[in-house]
């Protein structure tokens, strides 16, 4: 009898151990079958603004009670590719990532697809032709921003006979670099006085600025304007053109995009002069999509943030309260 027993009770043993290397419940690996579970690919942490958005991002899938699992790709599309790739090995419910570049993404989507797991693009687009890949976009419109940065510039220098500008360009393919650079030169195309004497990327870091802008600086001895596609790059520039013995804000002038606070703080103090607004603030609305997805609803497939422009007046009193 006691062996009869014993073996009942290792049976058991096994049965539930099996059971718990298979992750559980459910062939999803989450605790049960209705259980969201959510796996994200982020670009990496090369500036305020992405540290923003992971943050926002990580702190609105906390407080719904939605397993996030999140992987940083340090700036790589393979390290992306691969993450959306164990997402899918995992069978998680929905994949949710902020393309590094707009091109090469249709391969890794369709595995996406054929797996039957919806796909959400935040913050940056793919380039891809197939808008059946993802289910939604949910983002900034950079050619606006860009627009809006050149709609100051065409202000700001009204009475100026020619404009020397030098662009900070962000992630080489990247959407937000692709589309300010477009919307910035859709602004000032009608008018002859502005030349973009040099253009190169500073990769969206304040080192890239910073380094880009010194090489700027030895080559071209009258700049006016930079436009730097993000605050961190906006920066670097600052601390560029003070080593050189310039004032930045006044000698150069300078308008970037983000809004994030050492930004604002800049522009505050006059060293930024115009800063397009472009917000990080993407998780609450990313966790909306992936629970009506979830629950079998449909949702837009372009969903567009909303954002504004600072000068500095508006900077200081935004300052206070500004939450990134
Ligand atoms: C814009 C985002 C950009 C920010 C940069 O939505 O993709 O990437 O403007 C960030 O600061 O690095």
């Amino acid at each position: 009898m006691k062996k009869i027993l014993g073996l009942a009770l290792t049976g058991a043993l096994l049965v539930s151990m099996v059971g718990c290397a298979a992750g559980g419940g459910d062939e999803s690996g989450g605790g049960g079958d209705d259980e969201l579970i959510v796996g994200f690919s982020q670009v990496g942490a090369e500036s305020g603004w992405r540290t923003a958005n992971t943050k926002d991002i990580q702190g609105a899938f906390e407080e719904a009670g939605i397993e996030l699992k999140f992987s940083d790709a340090q700036g790589k599309q393979e390290n992306q590719i691969k993450a959306i790739r164990s997402y899918i090995q995992q069978q998680v419910d929905v994949i949710a990532f902020s393309p590094v570049v707009e091109s090469g993404w249709d391969t890794v989507l369709n595995e996406a697809k054929d797996a039957g797991i919806p796909v959400v693009l935040t913050d940056r687009a793919v380039d891809s032709e197939d808008d059946t890949l993802y289910e939604s976009f949910l983002g900034s419109d950079f050619i606006i921003e860009g627009e809006r940065a050149g709609a100051w510039v065409l202000e700001e220098f009204a009475d100026a006979d020619v404009v020397n500008v030098v662009e900070l360009q962000g992630t080489t393919g990247a959407a937000p670099a692709n589309d300010r650079a477009q919307g910035f030169r859709d602004a000032i195309a009608g008018e002859d006085k502005f030349e973009i004497i040099a253009s190169q990327t500073g990769d969206f870091t304040r080192a890239g600025g910073k380094q880009v802008m010194e090489a700027f600086l030895k080559s071209n001895p009258d700049i006016d304007l930079v436009y730097a596609h993000n605050d961190d790059m906006g920066l670097g520039a600052i601390e560029a053109i003070e080593a050189a013995g310039l004032v930045p804000g006044t000698d150069i002038k300078i308008v970037t995009v983000d809004a994030v606070k050492d930004g604002m703080q800049a522009l505050a103090d006059g060293k930024i002069n115009f800063i397009v607004e472009c917000s990080p603030l993407l998780g609450a609305q990313l966790v909306d999509i992936v629970t009506t997805l979830h629950d079998g609803g449909s949702v837009e497939k372009r969903i567009v943030t909303e954002e504004t422009t600072f000068t500095q007046e508006q900077a200081i009193e935004a300052l206070p309260d500004r939450q990134y």
